[in-house]
């Protein structure tokens, strides 16, 4: 049976704005108050997700969420019509007010962790909702997507969606973004590696000063042992305390892996030697080589990774050999990351070929690419499993796009998230995407 990697983009809602709600990620404090351009930021996950289907990827989509999230704000005390809830939360929490409205859901790296099939004793390819409890407006995101992912993965005879973890700091849960998987080929048992930001109970390693290491240790041995995975193919490594410092708040800001390749910064990870050398050890008994691309300091900057995102890149398999590699065009804007890239692109190294998009929309709010995607490895029968009409091509890219223009505005900040107009444009428009996605009753709106 063949096995592809899919990768499933978040659909950018309609409510994307620039609120700064995530210390720790640069972008998102720094643009804090800008004039958001939802519609924009849309059609630009799009365009990527089209291009990428064109060239022969298997591209799929997941739907926002509902927004904005009353019953958060009325959880917190605020009462009367939806209206007075707007109101007052704008006026006495506007913080609040900017999380309830969040569109975060669009980085679907952080929707869950994702163990295929050929890596589970059951499979069953397993899911674990990312609990994301390291910041108000992303902790509301897992229930709402356990029930998406649940739609569209219904078929228990191939998915298992677990609930998220406990929503506690010591279970700090980042999904995807903190997760690599090795294999010599999709469909192979592969070497699951879970990048941690800090140890809740285990200080011996010490932990970032400046920021919060979002995804701890305890929560990565968790999502393992519910995915059921063989502890001699898990590998737990920490991220460098310093780069969660300079705002390398999930390790997708700092490194990236397809099949057995893991291009990455020397700065990545806690005592790297060792780090790499229990990873080379798993995907050894595994029966395979793990290959590396490692940039020095000297190359790039810490300070350049995280203003260019050039890690936060998606490595695709080429049909014809090699990898491409998917950068923001923010990449190509500076000097010495372009040259990097031309440099790998000359070395005759394993990345032969390098794309960019203008996802500047997204990237404000520190999500680039590889934010932007969850990857989940199916086999024909489990992609014939998925439900929905969530495949990309060029007609439902024609319509979605068709769907964005119609219904998202070109300009939000928060001075408009108490606008009772923009709580009906966002059901109405939200209603007609569960038709266009046949994911009827999704929102449970009508
Ligand atoms: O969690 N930004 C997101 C970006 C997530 C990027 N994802 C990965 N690296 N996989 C975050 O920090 C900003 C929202 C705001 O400030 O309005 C935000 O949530």
């Amino acid at each position: 049976m063949k096995f592809h990697e899919v990768n499933f983009d978040g659909l950018v809602g309609p409510t994307h704005h620039y609120a700064g709600l995530s210390s720790g990620n640069i972008a998102s404090t720094g643009n804090s108050g800008a004039v958001a351009n939802p519609r924009e930021a849309a059609l630009q996950g799009l365009d990527k997700m089209l291009a990428l289907a064109e060239r022969g990827f298997v591209q799929a989509v997941l739907p926002p969420l509902y927004r904005p999230n009353l019953e958060l704000l009325r959880s917190l005390g605020f009462g009367g019509s939806d209206e007075n809830v707007l109101c007052n939360a704008q006026r006495e929490e506007p913080a609040i007010l900017c999380a309830a409205w969040s569109a975060s859901a669009m980085w679907a790296a952080n929707a869950a962790t994702v163990s295929p099939s050929s890596d589970t004793p059951d499979g069953r390819v397993h899911f674990t909702p990312a609990n994301l409890n390291a910041k108000l407006h992303r902790a509301q995101e897992h229930r709402s997507t356990a029930r998406a992912l649940r739609r569209i993965f219904a078929d228990t005879q191939y998915f298992v969606v677990h609930d998220a973890l406990a929503d506690v700091g010591a279970l700090g849960d980042e999904g995807a973004a903190n997760h690599m998987r090795f294999a010599p080929g999709h469909g192979e048992p592969g070497v699951e590696c879970f990048v941690f930001g800090r140890s809740e109970f285990d200080k011996s390693d010490g932990g970032p000063q400046r920021f919060q290491g979002r995804q701890t240790l305890e929560a990565s041995r968790a999502v393992a042992r519910r995915h059921g995975l063989a502890m001699d193919r898990t590998v737990f490594v920490q991220q460098n305390p310093a780069a969660i410092d300079a705002g390398v708040f999930h390790n997708d800001v700092i490194a990236v892996s397809n099949l057995n390749l893991l291009f990455f910064h020397e700065e990545a990870f806690v005592d790297e030697g060792s780090s790499l050398e229990r990873l080379q050890q798993a995907c050894k008994r595994a029966g395979f080589a793990l290959q590396t691309v490692r940039l020095r300091t000297a190359d790039v900057s810490l300070e350049e990774v995280v203003q260019s995102y050039l890690f936060n890149s998606q490595l695709l398999e080429r049909p014809g050999g090699g990898m491409l590699l998917v950068v923001p065009s923010e990449c190509r804007e500076n000097t010495r990351v372009s040259a990097c890239l031309d440099k790998l692109l000359d070395s005759g190294g394993p990345i032969r070929e390098v794309v960019t998009f203008d996802l500047r929309q997204s990237m404000r709010n520190g999500g680039g690419p590889a934010c932007l995607r969850l990857r989940v490895v199916l086999n024909d029968a489990q992609l014939a499993a998925v439900r929905g009409r969530v495949f990309i091509d060029r007609s439902l890219h024609a319509e979605l796009s068709g769907w964005v223009r119609r219904h998202y505005r070109d300009h939000l900040t928060a001075h408009d998230l108490s606008d009772p107009l923009l709580v009906m444009e966002v059901q109405e428009a939200l209603l007609e995407l569960e038709s266009v996605l046949q994911l009827q009753g999704l929102y449970a709106l009508a």
